[in-house]
C-alpha cells in the first residue's frame, strides 16, 4: 500500500491524454488499490490515474455516504448522455477551488473492471458527474477549462504562488 501524490493545476502532465489499458495484471491492481488509499486519505470521492502521473484510462470513485463502495472504472466509454445539470464541482488537482459545472444529468457507461470484464451501466446524479469529471481527466481536460479565462487564470495564479511557497 502507498500514498501516491497528487499532481496540481497547472501542471503540464495533467494536459497528458491517457492510453488504453491492455494488460490487466498485479501491476495494475497495485495501482488500483494505491489509488483507493490516495482517494479515501485525501478525502475525494474520484481520482483519475492521470492525476497521480499515471497515464492509463483508469479511474477510481466511492460517492457513497459511508465510503464503503469503492468502484473502479477501467477504459471508461460514455456511451449516451442527456439532459443537463449543474452542481458544484472540486478538484484534487485544483485545490481549495469550486465552482459550478453543467454536465449531463444521466449516462450509460461502458467500462471493464481490474480483471477486465466488462459491464454497461446508467448514473445520473454525483456519481454521473464524477465519472465525467473523470472522464475529462483521463482526456487532459479539467473542471477549470469549463470556467471564464478570468476566473481560470486567477485560479493558476494562486495555485502558482502557494505551490512556489511549498518549495521556498
Ligand atoms: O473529490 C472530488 N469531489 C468532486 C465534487 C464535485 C464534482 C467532482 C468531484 S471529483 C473530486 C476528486 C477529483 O478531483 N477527481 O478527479
Ligand atoms: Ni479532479
Amino acid at each position: 500500500m502507498a500514498l501516491l501524490n497528487i499532481l496540481h493545476f497547472p501542471d503540464p502532465r495533467l494536459r497528458t491524454i491517457a492510453k488504453p489499458v491492455e494488460d490487466f495484471d498485479d501491476n495494475l491492481r497495485q495501482l488500483v488499490s494505491d489509488m483507493f488509499e490516495t482517494m479515501y486519505e485525501a478525502p475525494g470521492i474520484g481520482l483519475a490515474a492521470t492525476q497521480v502521473n499515471q497515464h492509463i484510462r483508469l479511474l477510481v470513485m466511492d460517492v457513497s455516504e459511508a465510503r464503503n463502495q469503492p468502484r473502479c472504472l477501467i477504459n471508461p466509454r460514455i456511451l449516451t448522455a442527456e439532459g443537463d445539470e449543474e452542481m458544484d464541482e472540486g478538484c484534487l488537482s485544483v485545490p481549495g477551488y469550486y465552482e459550478k459545472v453543467r454536465r449531463a444529468e444521466l449516462i450509460r457507461v461502458r467500462s471493464q473492471d481490474e480483471n477486465g470484464e466488462t459491464s454497461e451501466f446508467d448514473a445520473h446524479g454525483l456519481e454521473a458527474v464524477c465519472i465525467q469529471h473523470e472522464a475529462d481527466h483521463l482526456e487532459g481536460k479539467l473542471f477549470v477549462d469549463y470556467l471564464s479565462a478570468l476566473k481560470r487564470n486567477r485560479i493558476r495564479s494562486k495555485l502558482l504562488k502557494t505551490q512556489k511557497q511549498q518549495v521556498d
